[in-house]
C-alpha cells in the first residue's frame, strides 16, 4: 500500500485519551478473547467485551470465569474496578477507539475455511467505524483474509484505512493449559496496512503484552501465525509416520525419541500419538493449503501430513484389533476404556479431539466402550450419552485400557495395577512398574 497520506495522527495520538487512559473493544470472548480483554485491564486499559452468546456476557458482568486460564479473581476485580465490562451490543463500540476481533475460525466439513464469523464480526465493527479508529483481526486465517475480506468491508463507508482509519492483524498466541507462557509474557505479531497502522497496533498492545514484533503487512503477520502451527502440524505428522515405521521394524519409537533428544542442537522432540487434536494445529495448515489451492500451488507437504495425522485414529483401532486378537478376542463385544478425551493433557477441551474419532469407530465396530476423563463429566456422541468412568471402581472389568490423553491426574500406578492389557499412545506408562497380569503394549 503506497504512503497514504494520513489523516490520522501516525503513533495514534487520539488512541490515548485526555485523561490518559485508553479504550478497547474485544469482539468474541473464547480462549482467545476473555484472556485478552483481561490482559487489557490489568494494563489500565478501559475494556469492553462484545460477544453474541449472552451467557458468557452474563459470567464476565458477574465477575465469573469460564476458561481454566482465567483467573476468577483476576477478572472479579478487573469488573469491580470498572476496567472491564461486556454486552452483546455492538452500538457499545460507539464508546471505543480500538477494536480487537477474536472470533472463531473453524473448517468446514468439505475442510474449507469458514470465515462467516470474521464477515459477521466486521459488518458489525464497521457500522459503527469512525475516524481514527484502529480495527485489529487475531483470528487464524489465510494469508489475504485482512486485506481481501476485512478491508473492503470497513471502506464501504468512505473512510479509508491508513488515512481515516487503522487496520492491522496480529495472530493470537494463547496456548491452553500452558502454565509458563500467557497474554503478557508471550510475543506479539503485529501487521499493519500501512506503517502507522503498525504502530498504533503496537502502542495498542503495550497494555497488555511485554514484547510486540511488529512486521510489514497484515498478510506477513497472518502468514507468521501459519508457519508457526504448519510447523508443528507436518512435525506430528512426521513422527507419526516414524512410529509407524518403527512398528514395521520393531523398534521402540519411544526410546528413538528419548535417545535422539539428546542432541543439543538442529531437532526439536515431537511425540507420536492418536492423532491431531484442537482448535489450532489440525485446522491451521488446512486454512493455508486451502488460500494455496486458490492460486493454483498444491501444499504437498501439509497435505500429506494432514492425511496421516488424521488417519492416527484408524492406526489406533487397528493396533488395539491386532492386540485383542493376541488374546482372541474380537472388537465386538469388548469392554474398552479411552483414558482421556481432551484433545490434550490437563485441558478439558474436546474439539477435534482423535479421542472421539476413535470412540466413534469402536462403537462402529460393536465394542462397548466407555472413557475417563477427569475434565469431561459426560460426553455426547453419536447420539448416545457418556459419563466418565470412576476410576475408583478400577478397570478390571475392561478388556482393554486405552491412554489416549495423558493428562496429569491419572494414576498409572493405580490404574495398571487392576488392568489386564492397555494400550498406550501416549507414553504415558513409561517407566512405569508392570504388574504382573498386566500387559502393555505401547503405539
Ligand atoms: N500433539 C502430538 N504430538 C506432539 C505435540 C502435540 O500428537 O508432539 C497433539 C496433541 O496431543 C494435540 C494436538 O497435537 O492433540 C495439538 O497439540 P498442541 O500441543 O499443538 O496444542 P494446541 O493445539 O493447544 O496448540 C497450541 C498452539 N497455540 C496457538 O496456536 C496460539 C500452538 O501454536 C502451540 O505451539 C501449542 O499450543 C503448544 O506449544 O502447546
Amino acid at each position: 500500500m503506497g504512503a497514504a497520506t494520513s489523516r490520522v495522527s501516525s503513533a495514534g495520538a487520539e488512541q490515548v485519551r485526555e485523561d490518559g487512559t485508553i479504550r478497547v473493544a474485544v469482539v468474541g470472548l473464547g480462549y482467545v478473547g476473555l484472556p485478552l480483554a483481561l490482559e487489557f485491564a490489568r494494563g489500565g486499559a478501559q475494556v469492553l467485551g462484545i460477544d453474541v452468546d449472552e451467557r458468557k456476557v452474563t459470567a464476565v458482568n458477574a465477575g465469573h470465569s469460564y476458561l481454566l486460564d482465567v483467573d476468577a479473581d483476576a477478572l472479579g476485580a478487573a469488573v469491580a474496578d470498572g476496567l472491564l465490562s461486556a454486552t452483546t451490543d455492538f452500538n457499545a463500540l460507539a464508546g471505543t477507539e480500538n477494536i480487537c476481533i477474536c472470533v472463531p475460525t473453524p473448517l468446514r466439513k468439505s475442510l474449507d475455511p469458514d470465515i462467516s464469523h470474521i464477515v459477521a464480526a466486521v459488518e458489525e465493527v464497521a457500522k459503527h467505524l469512525r475516524r481514527g479508529m484502529l480495527v485489529v483481526l487475531e483470528s487464524t486465517t489465510y494469508p489475504g483474509t485482512t486485506e481481501e475480506i476485512v478491508l473492503p468491508r470497513l471502506e464501504a463507508g468512505g473512510l479509508k484505512a491508513g488515512v481515516d482509519f487503522h487496520l492491522a492483524f496480529s495472530p493470537e498466541r494463547v496456548d491452553p493449559g500452558n502454565t509458563r507462557y500467557a497474554i503478557r509474557n508471550t510475543p506479539k505479531i503485529a501487521g499493519g496496512m500501512t506503517r502507522a497502522c503498525t504502530e498504533r497496533a503496537v502502542k495498542l498492545y503495550q497494555f497488555a503484552v511485554d514484547e510486540v514484533v511488529p512486521v510489514h503487512s497484515p498478510r506477513a503477520a497472518e502468514m507468521v501465525k501459519l508457519l508457526e502451527n504448519t510447523f508443528r502440524a507436518i512435525n506430528i505428522g512426521l513422527v507419526n509416520e516414524l512410529a509407524m515405521i518403527c512398528n514395521h521394524l520393531g523398534i521402540d519409537i519411544w526410546e528413538v525419541i528419548e535417545a535422539a533428544k539428546t542432541k543439543p542442537f538442529g531437532y526439536i522432540p515431537f511425540y507420536p500419538g492418536p492423532g491431531l487434536g484442537g482448535h489450532c494445529i489440525p485446522i491451521d495448515p488446512l486454512y493455508l493449503s486451502w488460500k494455496l489451492r486458490t492460486v493454483n500451488y498444491t501444499a504437498r507437504f501439509i497435505e500429506l501430513a494432514a492425511t496421516i495425522n488424521s488417519n492416527m485414529p484408524h492406526y489406533v483401532v487397528e493396533q488395539v484389533t491386532d492386540v485383542l486378537n493376541t488374546d482372541r478376542k474380537s472388537v465386538n463385544g469388548s469392554r474398552i476404556l479411552l483414558l482421556g478425551v481432551a484433545y490434550k493433557p490437563d485441558v478439558a477441551d474436546v474439539r477435534e479431539s482423535p479421542a472421539l474419532d476413535i470412540l466413534a469407530l469402536l462403537r462402529r465396530k460393536g465394542a462397548v466402550v466407555a472413557y475417563s476423563d477427569p475434565y469431561v463429566p459426560e460426553l455426547d456422541l453419536l447420539g448416545e450419552r457418556y459419563a466418565s468412568h470412576d476410576l475408583a471402581h478400577g478397570v478390571k472389568d475392561f478388556d482393554l485400557v486405552l491412554v489416549t490423553t495423558n493428562h496429569s491426574a491419572f494414576d498409572m500406578d493405580a490404574i495398571l495395577a487392576s488392568a489386564q492389557v492397555v494400550y498406550d499412545t501416549r507414553n504415558a506408562t513409561a517407566g512405569r512398574k508392570i504388574p504382573e497380569g498386566c500387559r502393555v503394549v505401547r503405539l
